[in-house]
């Protein structure tokens, strides 16, 4: 229980804190059942401060065995501490020294907050709020210090003692078996930046050479045996530390980099100062054991975490308001050097389809918030998309607005201001505003209003005057809190695609210059007019998907099958089958609903075979074509009265429909896609895979003849996890006679790894039937399974209620009742686990009216279940919210 802050906490609530800590002399003595903390404090009194102050540190669940202040014991009457906080209601208005002492159970910490055990493992786990946990501190990210960190152990059960910084000392403690290490870290840090870790941990070891020379040695730290699948991520890194020199001129700082893999772990992975965390699922890779999208994934959080050195370490967040100060800034930079590393417009598609299946939805539902909120009940339920992905989305609109070049003179603005600072959001938009010489007030409203923005586009072409008229209009739609918004500021990517496929010239006809293709919309309703046109061109609107905006506009299905063809922006080239494939769906789930058949239309599949055909395209490219709309995309566009099953079979019938229609060309790309080259997670090879796999998975849909026994060989040949996990997916997610088979042959190949029991896992909790449920609830008393192991119930019970849309919604609601009790059964232990579950009924309002009900009476179990957690608490309430935020 945490009662130090009242609950809601608000924006407008911000003080300076009254006390600074200047440096933290940590001394820890692990042990498994009681650790020691010895905590020397250096405070004084923050001369921003209004009047004396008391102090007040903030705990969560402490033991305090001692307290001195400047080496003297502090009398009892003197002070008051409770497990969540110690108060010292008259300290001297002077700097000086507290010595606070607490013993710990790490192997008790069941919530993977503060210190704890993974395995054997001792790691720590400080953001938002976990410092707390170990000792009383003012536990906010505008108090930065200094840390030094003796960390003490036994020498035979951990080895290996590691904290942020330098190592500084080393070596035995006299007459015990235990030994110590020393650390310091030079840059001042908020707490939520510790770390220490103890273990026996196997380690791979690399070096890099700076740009201005400096040697950094770079260590990853494994459960002794992965060492060699550690390849790819020393790999990443060196290539993220690189990058960050040439793209952001950002130089890493200390003499080491480590990263530690720990099985246990409630997010991907953490950027604690010199000393990352990771969830091993984002380091361990081979390709035995990895598919592509897991190589992916660890570059794109390898480099995340190294890129928050700057943007989050030297330059902190204010107040967890602030978080996409650090988080949206830095999902941006990770995408950039992804699109860098890999293919730019593929990797902006992925990037969009995963906001449009997450963001958009949470932008659309009860749990809507500001990138920037302004008040929470639980700061860990703010770790969100919209803070992440759509923070990211509001950084790359300041790029696009102001072009390359002032964007980069406004980073290193930020950079040269704000380096060892807590800052602000405000702070960091006034940088761009000033290398810009512009202001930005409004486009400050992207991180103060929620909600996609509805942008309708018309646009008309008049022959006699050769011009042509885009009319654009905006509206935010309301979300809890906010009843009525104003217009924002939309960089609208723009060409007019002539007959011939290329981009006529952009003039405006009152003669403003239009930089860079972008017109920038700022107006709930306005019209540009385009001159000196001699055909009427089609508009390609919102390239690249310069804004994270819903789009509407007067696009016939002949314009939509031109720009599929002929656009010259890729992004958009796939947007128009998107939005051919998505009218289709809409149109077959109201037909299907209605008990009639689904429609075709050739005019798409043409579209589709003329992209699978052309040479020129590459196949990351092409798969992503062959790929329809999601069954959250779906849905999104129909928008009200959702049935999930409806859905399912519409978007199944398409791709049978596509299988058939393409079965010689698909048929065709298989064959010759399968090279015999030794396997490489880049992009290229990535790409063929990913095409190839799509292929076939298409030609089973189509149940075109021999390919589920193509799909079985491919399954058993395969001499890469990516493929036979393809195969294995093919094959079990449908009713096939090879189901059992390989299911249970895969299970028997892996069974001693976690990481890839966990796919075997999701994939079974995936399967569109109603069997499943059943089999998911057999899978967790499976020995592979257990609700202590964040992975292992993400695998599972993510995997079903988010990836398996007709069986967690199922007609009974059983899907809800399951979640429901898993949810309660898990909140005492892990409170933040259970309550990212629990976010799985969202989009409960969107339902038909029957699971609509069924939803919000689980969600309506679970407010009133007893002795909830804060987490578990606020998510509830606020899916079931009134529209208060
Ligand atoms: N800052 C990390 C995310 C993170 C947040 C909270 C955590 O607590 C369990 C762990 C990690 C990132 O953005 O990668
Ligand atoms: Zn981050």
């Amino acid at each position: 229980m945490r009662t130090e802050q009242a609950s809601p906490v608000r924006l407008q609530d911000y003080r300076p804190p009254d006390w600074l800590v200047e440096t933290v002399d940590l001394d820890v003595s692990l042990d498994p059942k009681a650790t020691r903390v010895r905590a020397r404090l250096v405070l004084k009194p923050n001369p921003k401060a209004a009047a004396p102050a008391p102090l007040v540190l903030d705990g969560d669940g402490l033991d305090l065995r001692s307290l001195k202040l400047d080496g003297a014991v502090l009398a009892p009457e003197l002070y008051v501490a409770d497990p969540d906080r110690l108060t010292i209601a008259q300290p001297p208005q002077r700097p000086f020294r507290l010595e606070i002492e607490t013993v710990l159970d790490p192997s008790a910490n069941t919530r993977l907050m503060g210190l704890y055990r993974s395995g054997a493992t001792y790691c720590t786990q400080c953001e938002a709020e976990g410092f707390r946990r170990i000792t009383y501190f003012p536990d906010r990210p505008d108090v930065m210090a200094v840390y030094t960190t003796r960390v003490e152990a036994d020498q035979a059960d951990a080895p290996v003692l590691l904290a942020n910084g330098n190592m500084v000392a080393s070596g035995q403690v006299p007459g015990t078996a235990r030994h110590f290490a020393t650390w310091h870290d030079p840059f001042p840090k908020p707490c939520y930046l510790f770390a220490l870790v103890g273990g026996k941990l196997g380690c791979v070891e690399d070096r890099f050479r700076t740009m201005s020379g400096r040697e950094v040695e770079l260590r990853i730290f494994v459960e002794p045996g992965k060492e060699d699948r550690c390849a790819y991520a020393m790999d990443a890194l060196k290539r993220a530390m690189r990058w960050d020199e040439e793209v952001f001129g950002r130089e890493y700082d200390l003499d080491t980099f480590m990263i530690v893999a720990v099985s246990d772990f409630n997010m991907g992975a953490m950027e604690n100062k010199g000393l990352n965390v990771f969830n091993d699922k984002y380091v361990l890779a081979s390709p035995a054991t990895a598919t592509d999208a897991d190589f992916a994934g660890i570059e794109a959080v390898i480099a995340h975490e190294y890129f928050h050195n700057w943007t989050g370490n030297r330059i902190t967040c204010r107040d967890w308001f602030q978080l996409c100060l650090k988080e949206g800034l830095t999902v941006f930079r990770d995408q950039e050097f992804s699109a860098d590393q890999r293919s730019r417009p593929v990797e902006r598609i992925s990037d969009v389809r995963g906001l449009r299946a997450h963001q958009f939805v949470e932008d659309a539902g009860p749990l809507a918030h500001p990138v920037r909120p302004t008040l929470y009940h639980e700061i860990n339920n703010f770790y969100t998309t919209t803070v992440y992905e759509k923070g990211a989305e509001v950084v790359r609109m300041l790029k696009t607005l102001l072009g390359p070049d002032q964007f980069r003179q406004g980073m290193d603005l930020y950079f040269a201001r704000h380096d060892g600072e807590a800052a602000t959001v405000e702070q960091f938009v006034q940088c761009f505003a000033d290398a810009a010489g512009r202001s930005l007030d409004q486009f400050m409203l992207w991180y103060s209003q929620a909600g996609t923005p509805e942008v309708v586009v018309n646009g008309t072409y008049q022959a006699a005057t050769r011009s042509y008229r885009l009319e654009v209009a905006q509206t935010v739609p309301p979300t809890p809190g906010q009843p009525a918004k104003e217009p924002m500021v939309i960089p609208l990517a723009l060409g007019l695609v002539g007959r011939d496929g290329s981009d006529l010239a952009l003039k405006l006809a009152d003669g403003r210059r239009i930089e860079r293709g972008i017109i920038p919309v700022t107006k709930s309703a306005e019209a540009f007019d385009f001159a000196e046109l001699d055909e009427a061109p089609v508009p390609s609107l919102n390239r690249g998907f310069s804004a994270p905006i819903r789009l509407i506009a007067n696009l016939g299905a002949d314009d939509l099958r031109f720009l599929a063809a002929h656009d010259n922006d890729p992004f958009n080239r796939w947007q128009a089958v998107q939005m051919l494939a998505t009218r289709l769906l809409v149109d077959n789930v109201a037909a299907l609903r209605a008990g009639g058949t689904a429609r075709n239309d050739p005019g798409f599949l043409a579209a589709l075979g003329a992209i699978v055909a052309d040479p020129q395209l590459e196949p990351a490219f092409v798969a992503q074509a062959l790929t329809p709309p999601g069954e959250a995309d779906i849905a999104r566009e129909i928008g009200r009265d959702i049935d999930p099953d409806a859905i399912f079979n519409a978007r199944s019938e398409l791709r049978a429909a596509i299988g058939a229609h393409l079965a010689t060309e698909l048929s065709d790309r298989y064959q010759r896609l399968g090279d015999n080259a030794p396997y490489r997670p880049d992009a290229a090879g990535s790409g063929r895979r990913a095409l190839r796999n799509v292929c076939l998975d298409l030609l089973v849909a189509a149940q075109h003849g021999g390919a589920v026994a193509l799909a079985a060989r491919q399954y058993q040949g395969a001499d890469n996890m990516t493929d036979r996990m393809a195969a294995l997916a093919i094959l079990s997610l449908r009713d096939v006679p090879q189901r059992a088979d390989v299911l249970a042959d895969f299970y028997a190949r892996y069974a001693h790894d976690p990481l890839i029991v966990d796919k075997w896992l999701a994939l079974q909790a995936a399967i569109p039937e109603p069997a499943t449920l059943d089999r998911v609830k057999a899978l967790t008393v499976h020995a592979a399974f257990s609700f202590a192991n964040p992975n292992r119930v993400r695998a599972l019970i993510g995997s079903f209620t988010m990836a398996n849309q007709t069986q967690f919604n199922r007609a009974d609601g059983g899907g809800y009742g399951f979640l429901v009790d898993t949810v309660l059964a898990l909140d005492p232990k892990n409170p933040q686990v259970a309550a990212r579950l629990l976010s799985a009924l969202k989009s409960w309002r969107v339902l038909e009216p029957s699971r609509r009900a069924l939803a919000q009476a689980a969600l309506a179990r679970v407010a009133a279940a007893p002795a909830l957690s804060r987490d578990v608490s606020d998510i509830a309430a606020r899916a079931l919210g009134d529209g208060k935020p």
